[in-house]
């Protein structure tokens, strides 16, 4: 094992020396050092100098199960014994992805009955591009190249998970997005759709991405990708009947629809995957993080009888393929936390209990000055800070406000995500009505405090 009895100071002096953080200023970071994270038990985490943190947002959206299950460790350890890795190529396999590919085919949307392993989102995101435009060039439509998605949307660090994300500081390095994906307006309606009814808004969003498909003329449109709620957006939560719209669009000018379950798969809705919740049935999904409740990495691509019919009936090669795509010991995890999910009853306990308490309490910030919508759907919920509520006035430009909050929910040890000047949250599955209470009290407190804050600068 590595030295682990270091303390905080020493840590953080390493990581500054010699580790490069994901999303970060580096130079600030160096200054404030990490937060150190020692151990991790049920909703909570430890920190280097102590703290007990609530984890509103389980890791970064993916461990559903909560922290500390040995079952889990249990069978990596027995599958690293057994077999630890082998390869998927050349007509071999071992066990752990073909009993995973069973369990995901009970229970993913009707009709996804195939499917192909990564390690991470974006990597399934990238899978999903290139299976896609194999599928259009088999059947002899080689210019349906171009992806649409949303504005906010998130799909991944990559260059093609960046380029499918909607996401615009991202987009302003590395000149992004590539070639083929285009967006369109997110269902926001907050931001978007102010003064109309829900349905009216929804009809608009869908409209913007039909005259995208003209536009582009649909014989190069080759899929549309979307999030069932947009997580890492701002917990962008589409009007109702917006998904069935967007599938009918879809079929009529014969494109692929894709839908990203990274964040809504695996219980989020209280369904298994968000397509269940709106009813929907994608052609392909990408799944990751909870899959194996952020455990170990694992991704996967859900493909339906449409394009899976084409690869395997027409004896079709796709040349595309990861070294780790089902790795044994991140398959036999998954099986594990799906068995937990399903057996522990988790998905019921979302949906009756936990999911409408906390969409009750968070609720209760909307007469708070500062917060302009609470919205929300399963665990998935988030307040948006607004500069003048009666105005429907978002900050600009966006962000500081957010941060400010966020730095006071750490200072109340209690991990809530900003996105530009929203709080949200996507808690573990097994978060009690009592850690939602807790969750309420400490937020409250990070609001006020944020609100006396920026009564004292200029915004
Ligand atoms: N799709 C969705 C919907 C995601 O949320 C990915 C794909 C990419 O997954 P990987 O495993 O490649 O990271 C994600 C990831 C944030 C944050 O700041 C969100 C994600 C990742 C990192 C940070 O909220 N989501």
């Amino acid at each position: 094992m590595f030295i682990d009895n270091r303390n905080t100071k020493q840590w953080q002096k390493i990581d500054s020396d010699h580790h490069l953080h994901p999303f970060t200023d580096h130079k600030l970071l160096s200054t404030s050092g990490s937060k150190i994270i020692t151990s991790a038990k049920g909703n909570y985490v430890f920190d280097s100098e102590g703290n007990e943190i609530l984890d509103m947002m389980a890791g970064l959206w993916c461990v559903n199960i909560g922290y500390g299950r040995n079952e889990l460790a249990e069978v990596a350890k027995k599958q690293m014994e057994i077999v630890p890795y082998y390869n998927t190529f050349f007509k071999t396999s071992t066990t752990p992805p073909i009993e995973l590919s069973r369990v995901l085919a009970e229970i993913t949307p009707d009709g996804i009955e195939h499917f192909f392993f990564g390690s991470s989102g974006s990597e399934s995101n990238d899978t999903v591009v290139r299976l896609v435009r194999r599928y259009w060039d088999i059947l002899g439509k080689k210019n349906k190249k171009t992806f649409i998605s949303r504005t906010y949307a998130y799909h991944g660090s990559t260059m093609v998970g960046a380029s499918l994300g909607g996401m615009e500081a991202m987009h302003g390095q590395g000149d992004l997005p590539l070639p083929g994906f285009t967006h369109v307006m997110p269902p926001y309606k907050y931001k978007f759709g102010k003064d109309i009814s829900e349905e009216e808004f929804a009809v608009l969003a869908v409209k913007e991405i039909e005259n995208k498909i003209l536009e582009l003329g649909p014989d190069n449109v080759a899929a549309f990708i979307g999030e069932p709620i947009q997580a890492a957006g701002g917990v962008i939560v589409p009007p109702e009947n917006y998904w069935s719209l967007v599938q009918n669009l879809c079929d009529q000018y014969d494109i692929i629809l894709c839908v990203d379950e990274v964040v809504c798969g695996f219980g989020r809705t209280g369904e298994w995957f968000g397509s269940q919740h709106f009813n929907i049935k994608p052609d392909i999904i990408t799944f990751a993080k909870g899959i194996t409740s952020g455990y170990l990495p694992l991704s996967g691509v859900g493909v339906g009888k449409k394009v899976s019919d084409v690869f395997i009936n027409q004896g079709k090669d796709f040349y595309h393929g990861y070294t780790y795509s089902g790795h044994p010991v991140a398959c036999a995890v998954a099986i594990e936390n799906l068995r937990i999910i399903k057996e522990e009853g988790m998905l019921e306990n979302v949906k009756n209990h936990t999911a409408p308490y906390l969409q009750k309490r968070i609720r209760e910030f909307q007469d708070h000055p500062l917060v302009g919508e609470v919205r929300g759907q399963g665990l998935l919920a988030g307040v948006e800070l607004v500069k003048n509520k009666e105005k429907k006035e978002l900050f600009d430009p966006p962000g500081k406000v957010g941060n400010i909050c966020r730095d006071h929910c750490t200072n109340n040890n209690l991990v809530m995500r900003a996105v530009r000047d929203g709080m949200m949250c996507s808690p573990p599955l097994t978060i009690t009505k009592e850690d939602i209470d807790k969750c309420m009290v400490k937020l409250k407190k990070s609001l006020d405090s944020t609100l006396e804050d920026i009564k004292k600068i200029d915004l």
